[in-house]
């Protein structure tokens, strides 16, 4: 528990890039970081007891789990209507879903049978691969009182190749690693209003129906996203090595490593 939770740590760096100022973030995204508890300042976690909680929204198992895990609020940064968030670096990790410590894994891209993930709580529902890193974009007010908005639609290969994406306020989107089939960085334009994006991990019994089943999620995702600003090395980065980048990819777009 202890190093699970030391892994949600959040690293900022705010530089100066043109006339706006920018930031950039390494995140962690723990398995228990349930996208539905964004922006839901309201409600409480309750502790994890071994079973389901009678009124609580996000559905447990009726035995303990061997990780013994309650949901997590999951991770945010702060945006306005507009703001491109660009990904820096192609999200690493993973998440064991079921019983039982370890593999399988499930990496950011999640594994590919769909998933279907009823909305909750203002929150859109989920369509896209089982247990993927996912975003949403929040205004400043706690999102159950409107209705959720439509579900955007990432189950097939070809909704999740986009370059760049416009999500709504309150729709969830997929991120996975990143990156799509051509190896470009995918980058995820804030909508009109929004305060925030937050991190996190839709997750259900069997990846359908209702949001639960986070109570064995050990293992996490991380990810290196920037807001306004071009690609900027992790500490220690040679300035060599960011020069290379710089000739090879230009600024906001880089190869993957072989
Ligand atoms: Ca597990
Ligand atoms: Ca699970």
């Amino acid at each position: 528990m202890k190093t699970i939770a030391a892994l949600s740590s959040l690293v900022v760096a705010a530089t100066l890039s043109g006339s706006v100022l920018g930031a950039s973030y390494d995140i962690s995204i723990r398995g228990t970081d349930a996208i539905w508890l964004a922006g839901r300042t309201d409600l409480v976690i309750p502790a994890y007891t071994g079973t389901d909680v009678p009124g609580w929204p996000i559905d447990r198992h009726d035995f303990g789990t061997p990780e013994r895990l309650a949901e997590t609020a999951p991770p945010v940064i702060s945006v306005t209507g507009g703001d491109v968030v660009k990904v820096f670096d192609p999200a690493v990790g993973g998440v064991s879903f079921f019983n039982g410590f370890g593999a399988p894994l499930y990496g950011p891209e999640g594994n590919a049978p769909t998933s279907s993930i009823l909305s909750l709580g203002g929150i859109s529902a989920y369509l896209g691969t089982q247990g993927a890193l996912v975003g949403v974009f929040l205004d400043n007010t706690i999102p159950d009182a409107a209705p959720a908005p439509v579900a955007l639609d990432f189950q097939s290969a070809a909704s999740r190749d986009f370059t760049s994406l416009s999500p709504g306020l309150g729709q969830i989107f997929f991120i996975g690693d990143g990156e799509n089939s051509a190896n470009i960085l995918q980058e995820f334009i804030a909508p009109t209003g929004a305060t925030r994006l937050f991190l996190g991990v839709p997750d259900g019994f069997g990846f359908l129906g209702a949001p639960g089943a986070y109570d064995d999620n050990d293992g996490s995702y991380r990810i290196r996203v920037g807001v306004n600003q071009n690609p900027v090395p992790e500490a220690g980065t040679s300035v060599a090595s960011l020069l290379m980048a710089s000739l090879a990819g230009g600024a906001w777009l880089r190869r993957r490593k072989a």
